[in-house]
């Protein structure tokens, strides 16, 4: 039976995000998020549900860090509630939302846990989109304003800050598709929203910078996803190559090249010249840390009824598939095998890589002795990890890997049926059970590998 072990040092970890599973939606100063307002329309989520008490993160941190601690793993990716910090999204700080977040990095820390915290995961404060939201320049501003405060407030514990948690996916599915919170369909705002977001980036990391007390890394979490063309014909290969240049090179080069392919396209060229204004693109090129999430391919084809790229995605008979995507572990040696050769390889100083979310839905529950038997997430941790691995001895500098999601929590439109933990929840009484995949990681992260055949 042939052992894999990852380097020496490889970072191994957990990730979650504030209103997956917080809650406490309204509490001690909170003020309402983009997703509060989302959740509390009618239609917009799977059984009208809500996170306004998601798993109870907010009172029950203290049992999740012990749980974590139990599994032993070495680091916690977690996200920061904007409108906890600053209800107003700008202005009065509340001093009681950030303490939450002091609690919690100090419970961290003293369980050996690294915190790895992001300031933006999907829930922009109700009162910045009233004022417009992403499509409006002055929210960059309003988000590095609330970075410094948050580094001031954390930097002396926290030696990783991300600024945005896929960017793609909150202009994209936030003003685009409208599954998303706001819910607009405007591609306009798309475009306006996905530079203001990686300005905010470029404005946040300077902010960061200049307050922290000590040094600190700062980063940023994209999805990335191989695109394959359905066939081999050139119709279908270029659908495929416009797919990819909208999907992943429109985030990766801005932020690693200090360019953007967005010229490619009629609209982009219209607005990047009113949008783009002089130094932004100096500004947004700057990563001191870089995270990759996947979760699976794309498969494209010519189809001149969508906007922009004229490309569908299908999903081919005979593939294996989920409750939501593909499964398709080549595509995260594939990605990162990209990512580090067409990107990371050519610039001066290359960003740490890790992969900061992986992870499948699997519809768990807890047999008989309360057990809760989920094989097909251990085959697919296996098969993805290996893939890392791969990755690794090709030459790529992975430096670590988070599974998505520690707890099983609110998977935004599609509420609470898609269950992503290591960790099983009862949504009713909130009881934690470690799952049999939460007990395979912990022993490969004890390991720092595992045999590859078996199971
Ligand atoms: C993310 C993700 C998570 C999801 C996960 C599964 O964007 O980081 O949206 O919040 O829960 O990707 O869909």
């Amino acid at each position: 039976m042939q052992k894999i072990r990852f380097p020496q040092g490889f970072t191994w970890g957990v990730a979650a995000s504030a209103y997956q599973i917080e809650g406490a939606w309204n509490e001690d100063g909170k003020g309402p998020c983009i997703w509060d307002t989302f959740c509390h329309m009618p239609g917009k989520i799977v059984n009208g549900e809500t996170g306004d008490v998601a798993i109870d993160h907010y009172h029950r941190y203290k049992e999740d860090v012990a749980l974590i601690a139990g599994m032993d793993l070495p680091a916690y990716r977690f996200s920061i509630a904007w409108s906890r910090v600053m209800p107003e999204g700008s202005g009065t700080v509340n001093q009681k939302g950030l303490d939450f977040y002091d609690r919690l990095v100090d419970e961290l820390l003293k369980r050996k846990i690294e915190p790895y915290a992001c300031l933006y995961h999907f829930d922009l404060p109700q009162a910045l989109q009233d004022r417009g939201g992403w499509p409006e320049r002055q929210t960059a501003q309003a988000f590095a304003d609330y970075a410094r405060i948050v580094s001031e407030r954390l930097s002396d514990r926290v030696r990783t800050i991300i600024t945005h948690n896929e960017p793609w996916v909150t202009a994209a599915a936030g003003y685009f598709s409208g599954e998303h919170a706001p819910g607009i369909k405007d591609p306009v705002a798309t475009f306006k929203a996905m530079h203001h977001l990686l300005l905010s980036h470029g404005l946040a990391a300077e902010a960061i910078r200049a307050s922290a007390k000590k040094p600190v890394k700062v980063g940023i979490v994209l999805n990335l996803n191989p695109i394959h063309p359905l066939t081999d014909s050139k119709r279908d290969r270029d659908a495929a190559r416009r797919m990819d240049t909208v999907l992943n090179r429109s985030i990766l080069e801005p932020l690693l090249l200090g360019t953007t392919p967005v010229q490619e396209f009629a609209i982009g060229k219209m607005l990047s010249s009113s949008l783009i204004k002089p130094g932004d693109m100096e500004k947004i090129r700057t990563l001191d840390f870089l995270g990759v999430n996947y979760y699976c391919r794309t498969v494209a084809k010519f189809d001149p009824k969508f906007p922009v790229v004229a490309a569908a995605q299908v999903h081919p008979e005979g593939n294996e598939y989920s409750g939501m995507w593909e499964i398709y572990p080549e595509g995260l040696y594939e990605i990162l095998m990209r990512v580090w050769n067409d990107y990371l390889r050519k610039v001066p100083q290359a960003p740490i890589l890790m992969v900061t979310e992986n992870g499948v839905p699997v519809p768990d529950g807890l047999d008989f002795d309360g057990r809760v038997r989920d094989e097909r997430r251990i085959r697919y941790l296996r098969n993805h990890l290996y893939q890392v691995w791969r990755a690794i001895q090709d030459g790529a500098l992975v430096q670590g890997y988070f599974h998505w999601s520690f707890m099983d929590n609110f998977e935004w439109a599609l509420g609470y049926g898609q269950r992503f933990g290591l960790v099983y929840v009862d949504f009713q009484t909130m009881k934690r059970t470690v799952k049999d995949s939460g007990r395979w990681f912990a022993e490969a992260v004890r390991d720092n590998g595992f045999a590859l055949e078996g199971g």
